[in-house]
């Protein structure tokens, strides 16, 4: 049912990618929120893509759900699958990708209100976004803490001692000796950071044009925060696939919504060269 996903596609592309050009030309507050999409480019898969994504490489571990992996009561019982998947997040060189210096692009034209990040591979750290412009809605592996005591590592090094290439330890707290030390990336079920709430109480009311790139907005509560933007706010959704709509949404209608159905870093480098933006973005990527 074309009702239930979003953006609805009303123009063609081309059609779609002069207006959105034109509305970023305009616009004075950006809120670019992303998801692991953006980094699949960097060789970081995503959760959902049939085949490379996450779900459907997790086997060995026979969860009984994919998203197992992310639950606390699955971490306590078996961590060494997360201690996996987190050795390769921590030890790996990943580079950030020509559409996370995009978003790098607003913020040095002073239009980047915030970027809304559901990843947690600090690539936005890498392409130089300042910590100030970016909220990481489930965390980061910069910072742990024990899941018994609650006692904080303010730098992961405790964890990365532990996770040798071919032998994964699991790092046990050196205060209480009897938690599990859990890098400060959010689990289902539990609480975002509180940089979240408080910005995305004030940040999508200011925003003029909201700009969602590579998720299937299927996690909550990041996939409500579409809504919370005015209703003459511009939204743009560049991914392989529609998104389906949020709760708030479903009674209402955004007339200014465009699909921008495509590969993020192809779309993004079109719309920087409609937007004149196309040097100053290969020299971002150059000097990365
Ligand atoms: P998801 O559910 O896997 O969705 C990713 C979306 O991106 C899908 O709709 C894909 O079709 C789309 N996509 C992938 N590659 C491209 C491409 N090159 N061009 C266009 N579209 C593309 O992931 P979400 O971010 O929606 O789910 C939220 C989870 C994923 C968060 O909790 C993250 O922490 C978690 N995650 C993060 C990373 C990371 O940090 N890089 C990696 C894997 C998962």
């Amino acid at each position: 049912d074309n009702k239930l996903i979003w953006p609805r596609p009303i123009l063609e592309r081309d059609e779609k990618k002069k207006k959105v050009v034109e509305d970023i030309k305009a616009a004075k507050s950006i809120i670019v929120l992303t998801g692991a999409g953006l980094s699949t480019a960097a060789g970081i898969p995503d959760f959902r893509t049939p085949g490379t994504g996450l779900y459907d490489n997790l086997q060995k571990y026979k969860l009984n759900h994919p998203t197992d992996i992310f639950t606390l009561d699955y971490f306590l019982e078996k961590p060494h699958a997360f201690f996996e998947l987190t050795k390769d997040f921590i030890s790996k060189d990943y580079k950030p990708t020509s559409s996370h210096y995009f978003i790098k692009l607003l913020e040095d034209k002073s239009v980047l209100l915030r970027n809304y990040t559901q990843n947690i591979d600090g690539l936005e750290f890498k392409a130089g976004i300042s910590r100030d412009k970016l909220v990481q809605c489930h965390g980061s592996y910069e910072t742990a803490t024990c899941v018994s005591c609650r006692k904080v590592y303010p730098n992961i090094d405790i964890v990365k001692k532990h996770l040798k290439p071919d032998n994964i330890k699991i790092p046990m707290c050196v205060s209480c000796k009897k938690g599990i030390v859990k890098p400060d990336v959010v689990f289902f079920n539990e609480d975002l950071p509180e940089r979240y709430t408080n910005l995305s109480n004030v940040d999508f009311e200011k925003c003029d044009v909201l700009i969602v790139i590579g998720t299937s907005l299927k996690v909550s509560p990041v996939n409500v925060l579409p809504d919370k933007v005015p209703i003459g706010t511009t939204r743009v959704l560049i991914n392989f696939e529609q998104a389906p709509l949020g709760s708030i949404q479903r009674n209402r209608t955004y007339p200014y919504d465009y699909y921008l159905n495509g590969d993020i870093n192809e779309t993004v480098f079109e719309l920087c060269k409609e937007l004149g933006w196309e040097e100053e973005l290969e020299k971002l990527v150059s000097e990365g």
